[in-house]
């Protein structure tokens, strides 16, 4: 008997070490397997030094400690002094830290940024973490963690990192009832009607987690926005999360619906230009910051898709900003003020942030940011980057990417983002001549503003392993690295996360690599192909619908976005047509403008192209349409080919999971290929050429489709 039950808790134990359901992301700490290498940490890191004194240094060394037992097995005792330890964490000016680093060294650190520094104590090597800040600290405990998880050497040292961008954000699309618009990872995290009393443990680990890449602040709430939030019923939430958040460098912002001064101040307009309107503003940014002294500010969607704005006053979106940044500024407080703005007048969607920002630009208050999606129609697989980020030498622009997958597949589809991510970052604008990268205009550097951003709506829910998809994960984790180094490379930062995520093992990373890194182009190619943009179901945005035509905006229906004739298919956005391209830089437009010269992979966003038209590859576009459509279902399969290999690699539950959802991606890849090309056709009257796989529906079949509870929307 009692052998019997001894048995079924080995077992029961056993099931749990290797039960792997995503809930740890990347901070996992499993103990090394690899002995010689763990042997080397222990001794390497035999005796830790951390020096204390705020809440900040506390969650670092509570994390260095979780960090070393998990990795390492290791329980260390604080050491009595700096200099008889081999890792010395310290803040910066110090008697001891400044034989180590010069003045002018630690001056380049600025704030957040840390060192890594091998140095020799008493003829024994020893490892200084330090920083000028706290948070400097905390992050390079994060920095150092990840070393040890990515069996890195720590022999000689010699890190020294400053963040690219100021602001590293999340901006959560999440309702007060917990919907979250646009997620596909279930509720949101954040359980707004057991706060403030109920601290679920999962806001300290979001907490260190994004702590852990660097992102220092979240948006908590929807950008359609609902004034409740500001109400003290609710800001006694927001402020037990900015508890929470405060000691792992984290600032919490809120959406601010423009017409909260009707809704729940009693005033009869919300006018940015009247006195009553801008007093309210004043005395709610006053109240915000009794309850939350750090409280970083507001984010703003105004005059867009129906939300409220200046604009239902005749005034400026510069006026709406400027009065909220009037607000929030004797509280050091910053507006984040959406650039995403359309209305149904233009003759292109694609042009109208530009024209209605561009002639306001240096009109912003200083502490005013314009965010700007990466692209100038909406987080599509892939888009020419915004014209905005070329325009607004005046004003700081910071960048608005799109985590969730509203466009690329949803919560089932495995495409790492951060090759898109990195594709606008290196584009050149041409602002100040050549090499006026996007990067370059979003971190400051172009323009020399003093405030920087980088956001990204966030892919997370209340899912056991928060994003759905375990790769989902990859793209937080891509947004926080992104955003403090954007000159790391995409397949850096997936194989960093391979690592940690998954395992060490060079077969692993490789493939996994391998995998993520053909994911995007994927994605791309079977839904929208050389250019094409925006041809998903309408409304929910799940699966495709080249043919839908039904909303009342022209601009909201997928046959304005590709105006397929019989002629051939693509927007005309040259001087010909609606004539965007003149809102870029000449060199710039100088790339796009010739239809021979046109980087394909943007083709049809900007030319109206012959079926006839011949290719690169020397195909007909017709043609080439077919075979990129179906490199993208082949693509998906090889990834399903690459992962079966991993059986055994990793743990059982992950690779389950991934397997079923690749199975799904393969179903839904050969669905966008077959829906798209049998509707296409219709206008090319050509046949799929040969040897390709033909579609195994007829067109009406797809269109008959219809997905009534599609999750996000
Ligand atoms: C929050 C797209 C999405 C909307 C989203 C909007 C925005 O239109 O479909 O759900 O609304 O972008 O970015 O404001």
């Amino acid at each position: 008997m009692k052998k019997t039950v001894v048995f079924i808790i080995i077992l029961f134990l056993f099931g749990q070490v290797n039960a792997e359901n995503g809930y740890r992301l990347w901070l996992r700490y499993d103990l090394i397997g690899n002995q010689s290498l763990l042997q080397q940490y222990r001794r390497q890191l035999a005796a830790v030094y951390f020096s204390q004194g705020s809440p900040t240094l506390s969650v670092a060394e509570k994390e260095l400690r979780k960090g070393l037992q998990g990795l390492l097995g290791i329980s260390y005792k604080n050491s009595s002094g700096a200099d008889n330890a081999c890792l010395v964490i310290m803040k910066s000016p110090n008697n001891f830290v400044n034989q180590i680093i010069s003045p002018a060294e630690a001056f380049q650190l600025k704030e957040e940024g840390f060192m890594i520094r091998t140095f020799r104590n008493k003829g024994k090597s020893t490892i200084l973490i330090t920083a000028n800040d706290d948070k400097g600290i905390l992050y390079g405990v994060y920095c150092f963690l990840r070393l040890l998880q990515t069996h890195q050497s720590i022999q000689a040292l010699e890190i020294k990192e400053v963040p690219s961008i100021q602001l590293r954000i999340l901006d959560h699309w999440d309702n007060l009832n917990r919907f979250v618009e646009r997620g596909y990872a279930g509720l949101s995290i954040w359980n707004w009607h057991e706060l403030p009393d109920y601290r679920d443990k999962r806001y300290t680990d979001y907490a260190r987690v994004n702590a852990s890449v660097g992102i220092n602040g979240t948006v908590l709430t929807n950008v359609n926005a609902n004034a409740n939030i500001l109400t003290p019923q609710y800001l006694e939430k927001v402020k037990a999360l900015a508890d929470i958040f405060r000691p792992y460098g984290i600032k919490v912002y809120l959406t601010a619906r423009f017409s909260a001064p009707i809704e729940i101040g009693g005033l009869r307009t919300a006018d940015p230009l009247q006195e009553a309107v801008r007093n309210w503003w004043k005395k709610k940014a006053d109240e915000i910051y009794g309850y939350i002294p750090d409280f970083g500010g507001f984010l703003v969607k105004a005059n867009s898709e129906g939300q409220p704005g200046p604009q239902d006053y005749a005034r400026t979106q510069a006026d709406g900003a400027n009065m909220l940044a009037d607000a929030l500024q004797p509280h050091q407080g910053i507006v984040m003020w959406r650039a995403f703005v359309y209305s149904p007048d233009s003759d292109d969607r694609f042009k109208q942030a530009y024209e209605e920002f561009h002639p306001l630009d240096g009109q912003f208050k200083k502490n005013v940011l314009i965010q700007v999606k990466n692209g100038p129609i909406d987080f599509q697989p892939r888009e020419p980057f915004s014209p905005m980020f070329g325009a607004m030498p005046k004003t700081p622009l910071m960048m608005e990417f799109q985590l969730t997958q509203e466009y690329l597949g949803q919560g089932t589809h495995l495409v790492f983002e951060a090759p898109m991510f990195k594709e606008c970052l290196e584009a050149d604008t041409y602002e100040k001549g050549k090499g006026s990268t996007v990067a370059k205009v979003i971190d400051g550097s172009l323009n020399n503003f003093e405030i920087s951003g980088m956001a990204a709506v966030a892919n997370i829910g209340n899912e056991i392993n928060w994003t759905n998809h375990p790769f989902g994960q990859a793209n937080w984790y891509a947004l926080g690295r992104l955003a403090w180094d954007h000159e790391l490379s995409a397949s850096q930062i997936a194989r960093e996360w391979i690592r940690q995520t998954f395992s060490n093992d060079p077969a692993v990373v490789e493939k996994c690599t391998r995998i993520m890194m053909m994911s995007h182009e994927a994605v791309v190619n079977y839904m929208t192909p050389l250019g094409l943009h925006h041809i998903m179901n309408n409304g929910h945005h799940y699966g495709p619908a080249p043919w839908a035509h039904s909303l009342p905006r022209p601009d909201w229906n997928p046959v304005y976005y590709h105006r397929a004739d019989t002629m051939g298919i693509g927007f005309d956005r040259t001087k010909t047509g609606s004539n965007a391209l003149s809102q870029y830089a000449p060199a710039v437009q100088k790339q796009f403008e010739d239809i021979h010269t046109c980087n394909e992979k943007y083709l049809l966003w900007f030319h109206h192209v012959s079926w006839q038209h011949t290719m690169h590859s020397g195909r007909t576009l017709w043609d080439e349409l077919c075979f990129k459509y179906q490199e993208g279902v082949d693509s998906v399969r090889s990834m399903q080919k690459i992962w079966k290999e991993l059986k055994g690699k990793v743990d059982r539950e992950r690779f389950n999971q991934v397997n079923m959802l690749l199975a799904i991606q393969e179903k839904e890849a050969v669905w966008w290929r077959d829906a798209c090309l049998s509707y296409f056709q219709t206008f090319s009257r050509q046949p799929i050429p040969e040897p390709l796989e033909k579609p195994k529906h007829t067109l009406a079949y797809y269109q008959s489709l219809s997905f009534p509870y599609a999750p996000g929307n």
